[in-house]
């Protein structure tokens, strides 16, 4: 099938980097977003998240002309949805006693009662956002039909993960392996002639429901592994083993790979996407909603273990958090793990002082971002090293103890020379190593 003009609606983390790529390999692209904030940055030249060369690729994508932004879509040959699909804040489900959040489908419902107008016999309709399984087919395609085509005889609908890594979007966009799930052999055919237009790695045809569940077990099958990295973390704790020592041992075993325990599970992608194979089959997923709730109860350890550095009692006690975001080198702050530190040790009582680098401007309502580090950690008792920004792990413990009255140093990620800290004079701590 060919195409010229592409239409993407969502320009977020992977909306904008995807319409981009489309835009610079001889496409058309007409970006959408009902945000106003996203169409006036964009129009005015510049971005609203923050990605390893998405500047340059916007800038080339709209100077070129090959890439305009509008609040609404418009006729185009395919229509790529690439909207968020948080879990509800409020709302949470319930089974067998153990709570589980729902995912929230309004962004992509609207995203694809916003093509029906648009819709015309021949186009192909991708899904990319991540979706519970059969959304393609029980949601999207019924609201298409809407338009009086019929999806399949008239229009081509696929479901095509993103598998991007945060911080390598803009290379792994093109070179890894792409899923491209059809309602039928030929929408799979009809997403893989459009993908082909820039994608390098393997291009594998499937349904669309097996695509969905590829995406679900990819990030859950994650998440798990961390779970189980998190629970070894405290148990290394209670009988007196060095995680990090034991994880190192352990994973010279040919067959195993243990991941990194750390103050828990952030981001947009791994802390929600299992939970839309628990909201859909909750008894058979009880695995899943284990290492969910382990992943997020992390926060509660790394807040309990620093308490008993103070004698269990954080009242008053000033404390430095060094990193906020949900993991390094990236400035997301969504569902982090070390927003949730801070926060607990501020409900214990502690004063909190953050230092987030790659996020000066950002206000996020009760946490205290210091400018610079300096400002963080010049009247403080404890420094608390919440995410490994490869600038924090590279600091020299000898040029911050004149910075700082603190001497203790507590680290949550395993990020720095436990040796090197207690040579220039800190008393030094971390997760998952018992005294
Ligand atoms: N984390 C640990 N220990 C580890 C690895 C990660 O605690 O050993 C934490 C991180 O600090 C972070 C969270 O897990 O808080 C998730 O980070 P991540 O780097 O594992 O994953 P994401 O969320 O940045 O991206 C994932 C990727 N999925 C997989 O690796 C299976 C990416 O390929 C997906 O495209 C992305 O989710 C997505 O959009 O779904």
């Amino acid at each position: 099938m060919q195409f010229k003009k592409v239409c993407v609606i969502g320009l977020g983390y992977i909306g904008l980097p995807t319409a981009c790529t489309f835009a610079t390999h001889g496409l058309q692209v007409v970006g959408v977003d009902i945000n106003p904030h996203v169409i006036s940055t964009l129009k005015n030249g510049g971005i609203h998240i923050s990605e390893p060369g998405l500047r340059l690729l916007v800038q080339e994508a709209t100077s070129s002309g090959s890439l305009v932004v509008r609040d609404s879509p418009e006729d185009a040959d395919a229509f790529i949805i690439a909207v968020p699909t948080p879990f509800l804040e409020v709302d949470q489900g319930v089974y067998n006693g153990r709570s589980h959040r729902l995912a929230d489908m309004r962004a992509v419902k609207s995203a694809a009662e916003s093509i029906v107008p648009f819709l015309r016999a021949g186009n192909l309709v991708v899904l990319e956002s991540t979706s519970p399984p059969r959304t393609t087919i029980n949601l999207v395609q019924p609201i298409l039909e809407g338009s009086g085509l019929k999806a399949g005889p008239d229009f081509h609908l696929a479901y095509s993960p993103e598998r991007v890594l945060p911080g390598q979007i803009i290379r792994e966009l093109t070179e890894n392996a792409r899923v491209i799930g059809g309602i039928d052999r030929p929408s799979a055919e009809a997403g893989r002639d459009l993908y082909l237009h820039f994608v390098k790695g393997e291009i594998v045809l499937t349904d669309s429901t097996t695509a969905e569940m590829v995406k679900l077990m990819e990030n859950t099958y994650r998440d798990i592994n961390i779970a189980v990295a998190n629970e070894f973390s405290r148990l290394a704790r209670r009988f007196g083993v060095d995680i990090w020592e034991a994880i190192q041992i352990a994973n010279r075993h040919p067959r195993v790979k243990i991941l990194n325990p750390g103050p828990g599970v952030g981001g947009h992608c791994i802390s929600v996407d299992p939970w839309f194979l628990v909201e859909a089959a909750p008894d058979l997923a009880e695995l899943i909603s284990a290492a969910r709730h382990v992943n997020d109860a992390q926060p509660h350890f790394v807040v309990d273990h620093i308490k008993t550095l103070f004698g269990n009692d954080l009242h008053g006690r000033r404390v430095s958090a060094l990193g906020l975001a949900f993991k390094p080198d990236v400035d997301d702050l969504r569902e982090s793990p070390a927003i949730q530190v801070v926060k607990l040790l501020q409900e214990n009582g502690a004063m909190v002082h953050c230092y987030e680098p790659y996020v000066q401007d950002t206000v996020i309502p009760g946490v205290m971002i210091m400018p610079t580090l300096e400002d963080a950690i010049h009247d403080t008792e404890l420094l608390v090293l919440l995410v490994g920004h490869k600038a924090i792990r590279d600091l020299d413990p000898g040029q911050v103890l004149p910075l700082t009255p603190a001497r203790l140093v507590f680290d949550a990620v395993g990020g720095w020379d436990e040796h090197l800290w207690e040579k220039s004079g800190f008393t030094f701590y971390k997760l998952g190593v018992g005294e």
